[in-house]
């Protein structure tokens, strides 16, 4: 098999539209006959990572577990995409760090907006919540967003819809020859 896995690791604030991109592209991967399989809060935080909170420690160790599993994904020769909020810029330093030592190919993806157009989204209710205080350490109002410094791809989704997203997405690993 000459193809090798990538990972393609989506990182900003809750409502950015991380899981939204990752769905998309999945199900556009899907079209072009490549599988591939999407590592978010849903299917990690209540498995794998049910063990964990939000406090820093547990966000440090959820992106670090989800660092080495998308890892073997891509190892497999799969196409890993992540959609966590991964908020420390050390613990994306380190799935990337792993990837490379890897020579596993590893795409970050700014999936930015600013904080007033997520507060206005706000689709559970969280931001309101977090204001009110009733939830502590709430990503964005009352816990630390690192942003990117260097991102393979920064996207504006407050400017950007889905479709245009997944197509950045996808020229990039294909210019690449990442799929
Ligand atoms: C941020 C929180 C919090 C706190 C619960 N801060 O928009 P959502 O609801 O569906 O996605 C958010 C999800 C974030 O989990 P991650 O595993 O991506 O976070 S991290 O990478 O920082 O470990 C949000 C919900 O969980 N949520 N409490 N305090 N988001």
């Amino acid at each position: 098999l000459s193809q090798k896995g990538v990972t393609i690791w989506l990182t900003g604030l809750s409502a950015s539209g991380k899981s939204t991109i990752a769905c998309a592209l999945e199900q556009h991967l899907l079209h072009l006959h490549k599988i591939s399989y999407r590592l978010d809060g849903d299917n990690v935080r209540f498995g794998l990572n049910r063990d964990l909170g939000f406090d820093e420690k547990s966000r440090n160790e959820n992106i670090r577990r989800t660092s080495e599993v998308s890892k073997l994904f891509a190892d497999s020769a799969s196409i890993a995409i992540t959609a966590f909020i991964s908020p420390y810029r050390v613990d994306r330093a380190f799935a990337r760090e792993i990837h490379e030592k890897a020579s596993l190919p590893f795409v970050e993806v700014f999936v930015d907006a600013p904080l007033h157009v997520v507060e206005q989204r706000d689709p559970k209710g969280l931001y309101k919540k977090a204001r009110a205080g009733e939830i502590k350490e709430f990503t964005g109002i009352s816990a630390p967003y690192e942003a990117p410094e260097n991102p393979e791809i920064h996207i504006d989704t407050s400017i950007t819809d889905v479709a245009e997203s997944v197509r950045i997405i996808t020229e990039f690993l294909t210019t690449k020859g990442y799929i």
